[in-house]
């Protein structure tokens, strides 16, 4: 495989700008991490004034935003870090990055000149201060474009035939959406806009110093992509708003080259002028490449902000629920993925509220407690669901003479305002993981799952682990980093770099084989011991769930 090796004694640079912070890894030619730095946006830039990297708007229903030079200082100060950590960026052959998929950034008429000649006597944030026609970016946590999405449906043919063709219905978070919002509610912002990037390639715009193109993977949660032709498609731009097309630029593979890295990096710290900056793309997309996601029937389960549930297909089926992107690192295959609001944020809510804010506190009361939770069944949704569609509100329900036996059809639930905190405790994480498995199954992926590869902060908690080991009837692997997005986009940095090397697409299986795909799965918990009557007592409490998330769709739901 020498044709496909690394450049001896060359790293590579991966970034995940996320929602709460930006992390930057480094990898050397073996694909070993040698350094990493994380600016925390709440506790690092306090100026900013965010909660989780948000502002929660309250006038507004639904409105979640985070200021767009928060990101640039956070780059201005991730650079100080690495900096005084001594890594010698002459040596770095290639950067990419990830970014929270969805969010947008608006650059103003003129900003492609400042763009282009940067100082590098001067910090980022001083020089861009004023290229954004919008101060505030949409992010995904947003769902105030409930009108905007019933109407970009109905011109394109109906949320199905809109799923067809880009791969997910029309979603609140989607730049589509938020897009034309913008347009309806403020035209003069959109008209004094030239470029409408996406978190990911807003960052790579800045590093190679000019606007940079918008990747398939990451461009495919906009609903403005044809998954299947790659290319923005002329009827939903149309239903969207008018001239977007050249305020969206072009679209790139995930493992093209988006430019040379900038003078202004060379001159402030010293990079290598022939350093290559590859595309950036989503963070999801880039847990793909940082898991070494390749076999069929493997599920991986991301548990940050946001959690996600995906796998690679070469033949999806996009439909009422998830999404399909095309894989940022096989030029062939998809990933399908499923999305919930409510991860780690909420996690943190009833650990603070029952576990006295302390996660071991949190799991002692997960092992105490007995799985099935004794028939007392939790959903509870701190931000509005985006799976089910459902708004703010926890509601709890006891299953009545619940005796853990499988037929649970003539049994009766009962609401109830509380659970005693262990129960509280067990009730949310069986919760989200009972949901996330009748969705996985509805959705079409693998039940069981050959395997499952957890990722993400909470993927570190083995009694969070052993839940999923019990609810999917599956091993569940970790890996060595539980931050995939960052090493993903390290990974993929040393892979485009490989491809432009090569003048094309080489597949990224090539790159690892003897590298990333032997350590990466570290390890492995069984499920519960092999205990099938619990893996068959938890689907006839899922059963049982999902009608009555059925009838809270009924009652509540948004959509
Ligand atoms: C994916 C999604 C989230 C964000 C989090 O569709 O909305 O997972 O990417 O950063």
């Amino acid at each position: 495989m020498a044709e496909f090796s690394l450049p001896h004694d060359s790293y590579f640079l991966g970034f995940d700008s996320s929602t709460q912070s930006l992390k930057a890894t480094i990898l050397d030619s073996n694909l070993n991490i040698i350094a990493s730095e994380l600016i925390h946006f709440d506790s690092d830039l306090p100026r900013y004034k965010t909660k989780d990297g948000v502002y929660r708007d309250s006038s507004i229903n639904g409105r979640i935003v985070s200021p767009t030079l928060m990101w640039v200082e956070a780059l201005d100060l991730i650079f100080q870090k690495l900096s005084k950590s001594n890594l010698d960026f002459s040596k770095i052959a290639a950067v990419s990055g990830s970014g929270q998929q969805h969010g947008s950034v608006y650059w103003k008429i003129g900003s492609s000149k400042i763009l282009s000649s940067l100082d590098h006597k001067k910090s980022l944030l001083e020089q861009l201060e004023s290229a954004f026609s919008i101060k505030e970016s949409p992010i995904w946590m947003d769902c105030s474009t409930t009108v905007e999405c019933r109407a970009i449906e109905k011109a394109c043919g109906g949320a199905l035939e809109l799923a067809r063709v880009t791969g997910s219905r029309a979603y609140e978070r989607f730049t589509g959406s938020q897009i034309k919002k913008i347009f309806d509610h403020q035209p003069e912002i959109y008209n004094s806009t030239e470029r409408i990037s996406l978190v990911s390639s807003f960052m790579a715009s800045i590093f190679i110093g000019a606007y940079a193109a918008i990747d398939h993977s990451d461009g495919a949660g906009m609903n403005l992509m044809d998954i299947k032709e790659k290319a923005w498609s002329k009827i939903v731009l149309e239903a969207t708003a008018p001239g977007l097309e050249s305020k969206l630029g072009d679209l790139a593979p995930a493992y093209a080259v988006a430019g040379n890295i900038a003078s202004y990096f060379v001159e402030r710290y010293h990079f290598n002028k022939d350093c290559l900056v590859v595309q950036w793309s989503g963070d999801n997309p880039n847990s793909v490449a940082g898991l070494t996601l390749n076999i069929p029937g493997d599920l991986a389960i991301s548990l940050g902000t946001s959690d996600t549930v995906f796998m690679i297909t070469k033949d999806p089926n996009p439909g009422l629920e998830g999404h399909v992107f095309p894989s940022p690192v096989d030029a062939e295959a998809y990933m399908v993925m499923l999305v919930y609001k409510n991860g780690s944020l909420t996690r943190e809510d009833v650990r603070n509220r029952c576990a006295e804010k302390s996660w071991d506190i949190f799991n002692k009361f997960l092992q105490q407690t007995q799985p099935l939770n004794g028939g007392k069944l939790g959903f509870y949704y701190k931000e509005h669901e985006i799976l089910p569609p459902l708004p703010v509100g926890y509601h709890r329900y006891i299953i009545e003479n619940f005796s853990g036996a499988l037929d649970l059809d003539e049994l009766k639930e009962q609401e109830v305002d509380e659970f005693d905190p262990p129960s509280e405790v067990r009730g949310l994480i069986e919760g989200q993981f009972l949901s996330m498995r009748a969705h996985a199954e509805r959705f079409g992926m693998p039940s069981p799952p050959k395997r499952i590869i957890a990722t993400g902060g909470a993927s570190a908690n083995h009694c969070i682990l052993s839940s999923i080991a019990s609810i999917f009837g599956c091993d569940v692997y970790t890996v060595q980093r539980p931050d995939s997005a960052s090493l993903g986009a390290a990974v993929r940095a040393a892979h485009g770099w490989l491809c432009n090397k090569k003048g094309g697409f080489i597949p990224i299986s090539d790159m690892y084989m003897d590298k990333l795909e032997k350590t990466s799965l570290s390890c492995k918990l069984s499920a519960s011991s092999g205990d099938q009557e619990l893996v068959s007592k938890y689907a006839a409490i899922m059963k049982k769930r999902t009608e009555i998330e059925s009838r809270l769709v009924q009652k509540f739901g948004r959509c």
